[in-house]
């Protein structure tokens, strides 16, 4: 019998799982064809997940292995589950980590700002006060006023997507080819957004739009459920 993979992951009021960095290892699993349980936690539910001492998710139980970081996680399925690699190579792996630090620092950051009142107001009554509290503190100002900047901002954040277009006019998917991590991570940044977003993100035919939509089709429609608001104004 085949030790079974648990994954705990975030989720909001309805139900929805957000987390970007959990969306990456829920595509991860699917790659490699596994089947997981997935666990659902609120935000402060989180510290007593998998048995406690973590402080994000994803957490990822394997037997005696108990895991976080999605990078770690990632590398500990490539590890135990060689077939399908997440990384063929070091290099490959680099590369990914290079677009992660990339993407985080100059696009979802900047979107974390505009939509944290939306993740607050989505999130279960009983996270919202941590979820303000946290996130106040670690923006330095009230979540109103991040997303009262968020019309004057989405242009800045649509151009800091650009390298991610420029990727994808040369090659179906970020990965090459074939998806893989590196479109993992992106689909899971929009994944998270679509969870939330009362006021979409990207402008009616962005080209990323193909590409999101492939993403969200993969592994059996993984990234779509009917929860979820649009990433896009109608053309
Ligand atoms: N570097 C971590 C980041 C994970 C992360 O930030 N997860 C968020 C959810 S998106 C979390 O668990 N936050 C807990 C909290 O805010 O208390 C990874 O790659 O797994």
């Amino acid at each position: 019998m085949t030790t079974p993979l648990r994954l705990h992951q975030l989720v909001i009021d309805n139900g929805l799982a957000i987390s970007p960095f959990v969306w990456r290892i829920r595509y991860a699993l699917a790659h490699k064809g596994l089947e997981v349980e997935e666990v659902p936690a609120g935000f402060t539910d989180i510290p007593k997940a998998a048995g406690g001492g973590f402080k994000t998710v994803p957490i990822l139980e394997h037997g005696d292995t108990r895991i976080s970081e999605s990078f770690d996680i990632a590398d500990y399925l490539d590890r135990a589950f060689p077939d399908a690699p997440l990384f063929a190579t070091r290099g490959e792996r680099a590369a990914a980590q290079l677009f992660d630090s990339f993407y985080l620092w100059s696009a979802m950051r900047m979107a974390h700002g505009f939509y944290a009142l939306d993740i607050h107001n989505a999130a279960r009554a009983v996270d919202r006060p941590y979820y303000r509290q946290s996130r106040e503190a670690r923006f330095g100002g009230p979540l109103e006023e991040m997303a009262a900047g968020r019309d004057a901002g989405l242009p800045a954040f649509r151009e800091a997507l650009q390298p991610l277009r420029m990727t994808l006019a040369r090659q179906p998917w970020l990965a090459g080819d074939a998806p893989g991590y590196a479109d993992y991570i992106g689909l899971g940044g929009f994944l998270w957004l679509a969870g939330v977003a009362s006021a979409p993100p990207l402008a009616a035919g962005d080209p990323l739009l193909g590409w999101i939509d492939r993403g969200r089709d993969l592994y059996g429609g993984l990234g779509r459920d009917p929860r979820q608001r649009p990433l896009a104004a109608p053309n």
